[in-house]
């Protein structure tokens, strides 16, 4: 992406029928060209900043009158963009917003990429690139919890804490090279003790925290995901659809009915949970089927929950077994389906299979013990919650990355003081996590990451 002064806009409402459509336009020639369109109701009014006004946008080929519209402007830099910014706010239906679209871009506007507005924010010092991405964050959060964090991402709460580690590294750097250009000089002397202790409460300690909270507030972003898994007509699909309280898929009685994986989203006690119906395991010749036991087997390792179905009103068989054994290591809730029936199956064998889990009966059928079901899956990722430090903050997965490989450098640049190495290199490697936090911020950073991360915005933001 390239800002080369040029004004850009875009519709920046989701499209379809509502009540209000807005029209952002950003760049030296925002207010030009909106005035080219727009015709004030009271004719003599000088657009001023921060004032709303009433008017008509008019095509500018005919002068027939398109809407009526409220217009704002923002002057530079007191702006999103920190551009001058005009923003139309119209009817909002898919043809008078194209419409009103298509004469901005006949005026001299070019439509804005995808993030752009949010890019020419960052580029403009109005926000970190931790922020710019705290928005889409924000824009997607699927709960409470997601918001609040996505929040004091956005109002900078993240960048400061990097920002203090960044400054606990520069203070111990300093240290360190003060002690490299005057070696002769007593109080310069490098205190290797004292440094190492600094460098592991000021700096290495916060980070692996840090990281800790990205791993346990991930779920609440993210959504956790979470896998019925089991052998084939143990009642997984029907478990599914239970649980999401709607006939999402299909049920048979023909074992191998379910091939393709469905995935549908459920909010539980504030968390979501993306929950997968699977195809059920099992020797099978058919192609489809084998490819969704094949999805299946990549899901289980992917899952941070697996729910193993089985059927409560026949004995253990074979497939369980196997589909058990490819579950070890997972945490697991395991559920004896089809508790209508006369029971064959009971809590005490599955707590022989798997002395630990947690066993729930139910009936996909009646919907008996299903909130039993619910709760358990609750209990489970609520339990992982530790009372963690940072607890409104959680690193993305970029952010993770350059957390780790700070973590990495300070952690080398500890062994180093302690086995009295070079100050040299020491110091390397304390710039280099120094680096390393900038990319968080966006401090020398390339234009491909740069890219890559605005592109993940929707167009109008
Ligand atoms: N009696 C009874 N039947 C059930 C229950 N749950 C599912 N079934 C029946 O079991 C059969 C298989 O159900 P599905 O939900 O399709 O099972 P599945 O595990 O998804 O099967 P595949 O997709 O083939 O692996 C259907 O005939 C369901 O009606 C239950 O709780 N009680
Ligand atoms: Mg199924």
């Amino acid at each position: 992406m390239d800002v080369h002064g040029e004004t850009i806009a875009a519709i920046a409402t989701p499209v379809g029928r509502g009540g209000i459509g807005i029209i952002k336009i950003s760049g030296p020639d925002a207010l030009a060209i909106a005035k080219r369109l727009f015709v004030p109701a009271r004719p003599s009014a000088e657009i001023a900043a921060r004032r709303l006004y009433l008017g008509h946008v008019i095509d500018t080929e005919t002068g027939r009158v398109l809407d009526q519209v409220l217009l704002s402007y923002m002057k530079a830099p007191f702006s999103y963009t920190g551009e001058d910014v005009v923003e139309l706010n119209s009817h909002s239906g898919h043809l008078i917003l194209t419409s009103i679209m298509q004469i901005l871009l006949n005026q001299g506007a070019r439509l804005a990429e995808p993030g752009e507005f949010t890019f020419r924010a960052f580029m403009n010092g109005k926000m970190d690139l931790a922020q710019a991405e705290a928005v889409i964050d924000l824009i997607e959060a699927r709960s409470e919890k997601g918001l609040q964090i996505a929040s004091s991402h956005l109002a900078g709460a993240f960048s400061r804490e990097i920002e203090a580690i960044r400054v606990s590294v520069m203070g111990i750097l300093a240290r360190v090279e003060a002690a490299i250009d005057f070696p002769e000089e007593e109080e310069v002397e490098l205190k290797t003790d004292e440094i190492g202790e600094d460098l592991e409460r000021a700096v290495i300690y916060p980070l692996i925290s840090l990281i800790e909270c990205g791993e346990e507030n991930r779920l609440s972003i993210a959504g956790a995901l979470t896998a019925i898994v089991g052998r084939s007509n143990t009642g997984k699909s029907s478990l599914f659809n239970r649980l999401l309280k709607q006939q999402r898929a299909i049920v048979t009685s023909d074992p191998g009915t379910t091939r393709d994986m469905i995935e549908s989203e459920i909010i539980l006690d504030g968390l979501p949970i993306r929950l997968m119906d699977t195809a059920g395991i099992r020797v099978s010749f058919d192609k489809a089927e084998q490819k969704g036991i094949e999805i299946t087997e990549g899901t289980i390792l992917d899952a941070d929950l697996l729910i193993l179905v089985f059927d409560g009103s026949v004995p253990v068989q074979e497939e369980d077994v196997d589909i058990l054994e490819r579950c070890r290591g997972k945490r697991l809730i395991a559920v004896l389906n089809k508790s209508d029936l006369p029971p064959v199956l009971g809590k005490n064998h599955i707590q022989e299979l798997i002395p630990d889990a947690t066993c729930v009966e139910v009936s996909a059928l009646t919907g008996h013990g299903i909130e039993e079901l619910r709760s358990a899956v609750i209990r489970d990722f609520k339990s992982r919650r530790n009372d963690v430090a940072y607890g409104h903050l959680a690193p993305n997965l970029r952010q993770t990355k350059a957390l780790r490989s700070a973590l990495q450098a300070c952690e080398r640049a500890g062994s180093e003081l302690q086995k009295g190495s070079p100050a040299e290199i020491t110091a390397f490697e304390l710039r280099g996590a120094i680096e390393h936090l900038g990319e968080i911020t966006g401090q020398g950073i390339g234009n491909d990451l740069l890219d890559e991360i605005f592109s993940r915005f929707c167009i109008g933001k």
